[in-house]
């Protein structure tokens, strides 16, 4: 009997101390994250799996965080602790648990290894470890971060104090980055300067406040019907939008933010700007034991199928969510549409079938820019076309969408998702959307 595998029957215990009946699994998951408890709880669905113990979830974490309202516990509308629910209770009772972070993996022998040195043997293998944030890859931010006004919205550690220093704003500059890398949710680094440049007006403090937007890539929002809206929400509230600026340091003693130009008109550059608040979304890549597993492709992301979420080389693996290679925007949203294809696929390499289920690319951004204001970015990231579930313009601020976002998903994320029932919106579209106006 393994001594730190958790049968999840117990997860109403407070140590992780039951033991598990063996070294080898139908099926290993490795993260429990939005994309691993979704796919194992839809796995336990079917006969193969119901009812018995043949999927292991391998999370070193025992907190399991709903990401996408850490926008707004960053604005002061929600609680850190909202967001949050033991890992235990996520797990799907016809799993098993095992504590401990996957430092390696070998698919060529069918195995992986856990930093506390256990070796798992699997059949087939879901990866799902999620993104690395690189707070390392900005000079100075490590030492700057949660102090002076230097926070983030994507890390449990940093995201209350974004309200903290928001609320101890007293006017200047409130500057807010986005790299030049992919990232998770790529709307959040300026739904929260929304929701700062609210504040500040709330508090008389706009006539001597500048609000800069600062972003590594060349669009405000990679899909043109929103990043229209969004350029006229930056113009009409008097946003300072500087794109292709990288952050590079931070140098808190002087409180100044240096950005390199990515090309653009001037060429190469750096800029330095004074800042009173700087909310920093950090460079985020691949994580390392991935980029050394074997299974990555160049740029270190697991290397899949782009419409069948299976790995290109090894048939018994199957990758979704933000370690994935799927080259859409890296969202809940998209894992939910992700999760029933991979799912199903898997299912299919299980039973020697062809794999059926496709993957179309779709991802979401709800893009809060007030605190009662949102436009609900749908699309389809392969082809960045708009792809909404609604009868009306998505792209107008609306105070539904808002409610949606700050009421409703995270119910349909804890009470469906997580327990295998909800793949997006899609079998909705119908009924929400008839006339399919997209
Ligand atoms: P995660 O949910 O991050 O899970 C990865 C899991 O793997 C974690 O539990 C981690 O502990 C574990 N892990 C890491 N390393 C290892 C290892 N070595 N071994 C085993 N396990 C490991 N999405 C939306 O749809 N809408 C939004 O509005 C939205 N807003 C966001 C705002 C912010 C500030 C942030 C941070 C994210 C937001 N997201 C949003 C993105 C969304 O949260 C992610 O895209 C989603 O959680 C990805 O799921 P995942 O399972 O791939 O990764
Ligand atoms: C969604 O399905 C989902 O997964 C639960 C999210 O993650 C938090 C989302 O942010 C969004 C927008 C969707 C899409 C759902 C609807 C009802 C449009």
């Amino acid at each position: 009997m393994h001594a730190a595998i958790a049968p999840a029957a117990r997860r109403s215990l407070a140590t992780v101390s039951a033991a598990a009946p063996r070294q080898q699994y139908r099926v290993v998951v490795v993260g429990g994250g939005a994309a691993g408890v979704t796919v194992a709880a839809q796995l336990g669905k079917h006969a193969a799996f119901f009812n018995k113990k043949d999927v292991l979830i391998i999370e070193p974490s025992e907190t399991h965080y709903y990401q996408p309202l850490w926008t707004l516990v960053g604005g002061g509308l929600k609680s850190l602790s909202s967001t949050a629910r033991p890992m235990a209770s996520v797990i799907p009772s016809h799993a098993d648990w095992l504590k401990a972070r996957v430092s390696k993996i070998e698919p060529t022998a069918n195995v992986v290894r856990t930093d506390d040195g256990k070796e798992i043997a699997y059949d087939f293998l879901v990866v799902a470890p999620g993104i690395s944030i690189n707070i390392d890859k900005i000079e100075g931010l490590k030492e700057s971060l949660g102090k002076d006004g230097v926070s983030t919205n994507y890390l449990a550690a940093h995201v209350e104090k974004t309200f903290e220093f928001i609320k101890a704003f007293q006017g200047g500059n409130a500057i807010f980055t986005q790299p030049s890398t992919p990232i998770k949710c790529a709307g959040a680094p300026q739904k929260i300067m929304y929701l700062a440049e609210e504040h500040f007006r709330d508090k008389g403090l706009r006539g001597q406040t500048n609000v800069s937007f600062y972003s590594g890539i060349g669009k405000i929002f990679g899909v043109d019907k929103y990043a229209n809206s969004l350029t006229e929400v930056c113009k009409k509230r008097d946003i300072n939008v500087n794109l292709l600026h990288d952050l590079v340091a931070v140098r808190p003693d002087k409180k100044q933010a240096v950005f390199k130009k990515v090309g653009g008109d001037g060429g190469p550059g750096e800029v330095v700007v004074a800042y009173d608040f700087l909310h920093v979304t950090p460079p985020m890549g691949p994580l390392p034991f991935i980029r050394e597993s074997g299974l990555a492709d160049e740029a270190g992301w697991v290397s899949v199928d782009r419409a069948t979420t299976q790995h290109v080389a090894f048939k018994n693996v199957f990758s979704l969510g933000d370690s994935s290679s799927l080259p859409t925007s890296r969202t809940a949203a998209a894992v939910a549409a992700q999760s029933g294809v991979t799912t199903a696929n898997l299912l299919s390499a299980i039973e020697g079938r062809p794999l059926a289920a496709a993957y179309d690319g779709y991802t979401s951004c709800p893009l809060v820019t007030g605190r009662d204001k949102l436009i609900l970015a749908e699309f389809n990231g392969y082809t960045l076309q708009p792809r909404e579930t609604f009868h009306f313009d998505q792209s107008v601020e609306r105070p539904s969408m808002y409610r949606l976002k700050a009421d409703m998903l995270d119910k349909i994320y804890w009470e469906l998702m997580l327990k295998g029932n909800w793949v997006g919106p899609a079998p909705f579209r119908p009924l929400l959307n008839p006339l399919d106006r997209n």
